[in-house]
């Protein structure tokens, strides 16, 4: 995108006092955010009704939907438990981790981009 001299916006503030300026622009002008999935990954320790649980705690499904998506990670090794802007699925995801190391099981979730 070209900037014209009369962009105002653009143009340093103090262009007059200080000379030359190198002219500094947004790459865009409003920017959508991205979004990453919080996956929830099979083993063989973790209680099904625990996996519920997190499921329904931290990714506020119904028990219904909690016990599907369970049985599907089950199955098929990994879920997305939810799509979320990085800050809030990287938190997630290192909550439920903490959360279930401290309750001794292996439950894993990672972050991949959407
Ligand atoms: N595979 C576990 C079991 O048989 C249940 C389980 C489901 C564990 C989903 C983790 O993300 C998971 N007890």
């Amino acid at each position: 995108m070209l900037v014209r001299l009369e962009d105002q916006k653009y143009l340093p503030e103090h262009l007059e006092e200080t000379g030359t300026q190198t002219l500094v622009r947004p790459e865009k002008e409003t920017k959508t955010p991205a979004f990453f999935k919080v996956i929830i990954l099979n083993d063989d320790f973790t209680p099904r009704d625990y996996v519920v649980h997190i499921l329904e705690t931290f990714f506020r499904k119904n028990q219904q939907e909690a016990t599907h998506l369970m049985l599907q990670v089950h199955h098929k090794g990994r879920g997305v438990a939810g799509v979320y802007t990085f800050e809030i699925a990287e938190t997630k995801a290192f909550q439920v981790n903490e959360y279930s190391r401290k309750n001794k099981y292996p439950l894993k979730c990672v972050v991949e981009k959407a």
